[in-house]
């Protein structure tokens, strides 16, 4: 007994003498400059405990590499551009090395290692915290950067909290999370992209590493804001830009865009868990047509299987798929069917017998294959992480689309299994280079559906349409997302909406929620708010739980109808605005469902939480979404005039207001100098709008410029130049609205343009190519009457707003004209 004390208090001592003497830190750091190599815009650095690596990628972009030992092959699932040559000058003394680009500077400290970036003229726009810099506690790696006074956080994709993410902390872990709280994290998807912002500067940083990963934005400390994972490279891009707008460009010139989507996947969806059997199917489509619901997707939860196996369909509830699609095609609907990766382990089952003779599934290091329970029972799991399970996969994706089916949607891919603990050790192929679980969790979505969305493009030949629920930075390559099993209450409304703003800042702009609430039943108000908002969002998808009442527009009473219907009909009217907005994310990045951080990111009002809630949709309507219950919202204005969708009414910036509600509208505002091009109603994407394009100008003082953009909606033809694409500049100096010349093979649908001027009460004609025309005064609404019940008259008469029209022939000449 007293021996074993006695060795015990000699470890002590000999642990207490370590640690004094510094020997044996748990934390290591990177130490002492050693050895600097300048190679091009690469430069190696060897320092005392690690070695590093910046390279220059473009005048906005540096990648910073830091790891233990001397760092291994480069690889990324996420990032798929390589270093623009880019002019850089050096700079190097005994105590630093500077490398400047024509707008960024990148000074690295040398005793000891430590990074600060400048802009050219010397302001410190991101700094390592000195004395803490890159650190090692055991394999888990953290850079801490110093906290800068005023200093804001957004993005950072799916997570829940304020827009202004300072003070909080973040675990990336993709997570099944069922009927989660809002103050639930982690969720589904990792992106680990942020923004920083102070000081009239902002700044993105992408951390590229796939183990689970932290973020800490100030949570529990009053020092630094730092990023960090249990394992891995510290590998991180630093952005600057200007704009917020430059930002979400550069990091997604990095991860990648989105293709342009399927036009009629920005139509309405309608969604349960789940429509069975068939006739359930046509039956909804039907009711949707006829109560003039217009709506484009009906899709297939988990009951359309046989036993849950997946690539089967129950004979008796779906006997013929393939009939089915095209009877809904022939009434403008395109199909979209869930697809989980479990594949049941049964002997005799097409999918798991094949999988197992091509060798497909994740296995435990001793060769076994792994095993975990979902839906079907025990399953095994595809590697999507290599060639050879993607491949197969595709093959089976083949019977989806060849039984007509145009929408792929990806659930399940945390992976979700029951009792949440998958393995530590199951192995996945990543591409050749073996990893565990750990490392290759939170690309497993990412890789699921670049695996669906190859196959289904092949397949189809047209645009797939692709939906996922975890995800990874890059996966707006392939796919849309949706934040997953929320509930039907208010505060869920808002939290889809800050996550969606907030997907879209993080490179994802595809992107919906489950309106109506997934888990529980919505009021009618509720429900009514949230298809109002959905309007806006650009997934617009109603679904609900198994067991849960109907929640269908019809399904909360005749006046919710009406309502409901005036907002989706505004949807359809909005398509050719919504589809010009969608090409531009996809070449730019920037997103249509936007927080207001975006045009007004130094202006504190819009982080206030007050009104964090309110987003932009494209880069004319602000949207001010507020709970159900409320009959009073406070709405803030931000820099601009802002004129009431419904009345014309202008607000001028930089104020709030408090504006009564009424659940038979949504507040919606339009920003001065708008330009909105919109169509005539239609029923379905496939069904053809009128031949007039009507397009919207607000008098305002700003110039703006919209680009309009239209093509067949459904093939790849674009890619090719089969696009139809003009600026339209509306410039109040000079009184003048120009529609440049078309780009692009595509023929417009719209033979004419109709002007609807808001805001030019003064005046009485306007010239188009130096031809006069007379201006018609217009009582004009966005939304209809409702009367239907109320046989006294009009329930519901909208408030109209006073415009002026004109029409004239469109073509794809330039139209200039003066007003
Ligand atoms: O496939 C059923 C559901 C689906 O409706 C939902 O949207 C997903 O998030 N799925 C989860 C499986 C489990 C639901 C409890």
């Amino acid at each position: 007994m007293f021996k074993k004390y006695k060795s015990l208090c000699l470890k002590g001592l000999l642990v207490l003498f370590c640690l004094k003497s510094g020997a044996q830190s748990p934390v290591r750091t990177i130490g002492n400059v050693k050895k600097v190599d300048i190679a091009g815009q690469q430069i190696k650095i060897t320092a005392e405990n690690a070695y590093a690596e910046i390279t220059v990628y473009s005048p906005t972009i540096t990648r910073v590499r830091i790891d233990k030992q001397p760092l291994g092959p480069d690889f990324s699932y996420a990032v798929i551009a390589n270093p623009l040559p880019t002019k850089i000058k050096t700079n190097q003394s005994a105590q630093s090395l500077v490398v400047a680009t024509d707008s960024l500077q990148v000074e690295i400290t040398k005793t000891p290692f430590s990074i600060r970036f400048l802009t050219i003229d010397g302001q410190v726009i991101n700094e390592d915290e000195r004395g803490l810099t890159t650190s090692w506690v055991g394999d888990a790696v953290t850079s801490y950067k110093t906290m800068q006074e005023g200093e804001r956080f957004i993005g950072l994709g799916e997570k829940v909290g304020n827009l202004d993410r300072r003070n909080e902390g973040y675990t990336n872990w993709n997570s099944d999370k069922f009927g989660y709280a809002t103050n639930v994290d982690p969720l589904y998807a990792t992106i680990p992209f942020y923004i920083g912002i102070h000081h009239q500067l902002n700044y993105g940083i992408f951390f590229d590493n796939t183990w689970q990963s932290d973020f800490n934005f100030g949570a529990s400390n009053n020092r630094f804001s730092s990023f960090g994972a249990r394992n891995g490279e510290m590998n991180y891009y630093f952005i600057y830009h200007q704009t917020l707008a430059g930002i979400i460009s550069s990091y997604t010139s990095l991860t990648g865009r989105m293709p342009l989507p399927p036009k009629w996947s920005l139509g309405y969806q309608q969604n349960r868990y789940s429509y069975y059997p068939d006739v359930e199917v046509m039956r909804v489509a039907q009711t949707l047509r006829e109560k003039k619901i217009p709506s484009d997707g009906i899709t297939l939860d988990i009951h359309y299987m046989d036993s849950y196996k997946l690539f089967t369909w129950n004979k008796e509830r779906f006997p013929n798929p393939k009939q089915l699609s095209s009877k809904l095609a022939d009434m403008g609907y395109k199909l979209t069917v869930i697809v989980d990766p479990g594949i049941k382990v049964e002997d005799g089952y097409a999918a798991y017998e094949s999988g197992k003779q091509s060798d497909i599934f994740i296995k435990y290091p001793d060769g076994k294959y792994y095993t975990g329970q979902v839906w079907p029972g025990w399953c095994h799991f595809p590697d999507f992480t290599g060639t050879k399970g993607r491949q197969w996969w595709k093959t089976q994706i083949k019977g989806y689309t060849d039984a007509g089916v145009n929408g792929i949607w990806n659930d399940m891919n945390e992976i979700a299994t029951w009792g949440q603990k998958m393995p530590d050790n199951v192995l996945f192929n990543m591409e050749g280079h073996p990893a565990s679980h750990l490392q290759a969790h939170n690309i497993y979505g990412l890789q699921m559906t670049r695996a669906s969305y190859e196959g289904a493009r092949e397949n189809m030949n047209k645009r797939p349409f692709l939906l996922t629920r975890a995800a990874y930075a890059g996966s707006q390559r392939y796919t849309a997302i949706w934040t997953g099993d929320n509930r039907a209450e208010d505060d869920h409304m808002l939290l889809g909406v800050r996550l969606l703003n907030s997907l879209g800042v993080s490179g994802m702009p595809f992107a919906g929620m489950d309106i109506g609430g997934f888990t529980g039943n919505p009021t009618v108000g509720l429900y009514t708010r949230w298809m109002q908002v959905g309007a806006f969002i650009p997934y617009y998808r109603n679904h609900t739980q198994v067991n849960t009442k109907s929640a269908e527009p019809w399904a909360f009473g005749e006046e919710a109808l009406e309502i409901t219907r005036n907002y989706i009909n505004l949807r359809y009217r909005l398509l050719p605005y919504l589809y010009s907005n969608m090409a531009a994310a996809s070449r730019t990045g920037v997103p249509v469902m936007r927080t207001l951080a975006i045009d007004n990111t130094f202006d504190p009002s819009v982080y206030d939480t007050r009104f964090q809630n309110q987003f932009e949709f494209g880069n004319a309507f602000m949207i001010a979404p507020f709970e159900s219950t409320k009959e009073f919202g406070q709405v803030y204005f931000p820099a601009g005039k802002w004129y009431s969708l419904y009345t014309d009414k202008v607000f001028n910036g930089k104020q709030e207001q408090i504006l009564s509600l009424s659940f038979k509208t949504l507040p919606v505002f339009v920003k001065g100098s708008s330009i909105i091009p919109m169509q005539s109603l239609t029923q379905s994407t496939v069904e053809k709008p009128a031949d007039t394009l009507y397009l919207h100008v607000y008098r305002g003082d700003q110039p703006n410029t919209f680009v309009y953009y239209e093509d067949d909606g459904e093939s790849f033809d674009y890619e090719k130049g089969g696009y139809y694409q003009r600026s339209i500049t509306y410039d109040p100096a000079k009184k003048q609205l120009q529609l440049d010349k078309v780009t692009g093979s595509y023929s417009s649908n719209f033979r004419y343009v109709s002007l609807l001027l808001h805001g030019f009460e003064d005046m009485d004609k306007i010239s188009v190519n130096g031809k006069g025309i007379q201006l018609q005064k217009q009582s004009y609404s966005f939304l209809s009457p409702i009367s239907r019940f109320d046989p006294q008259g009009a329930y519901f008469e909208p408030d109209r707003c006073a415009i002026q029209q004109a029409t004239f022939e469109n073509g794809n000449q330039l139209i200039n004209v003066d007003l």
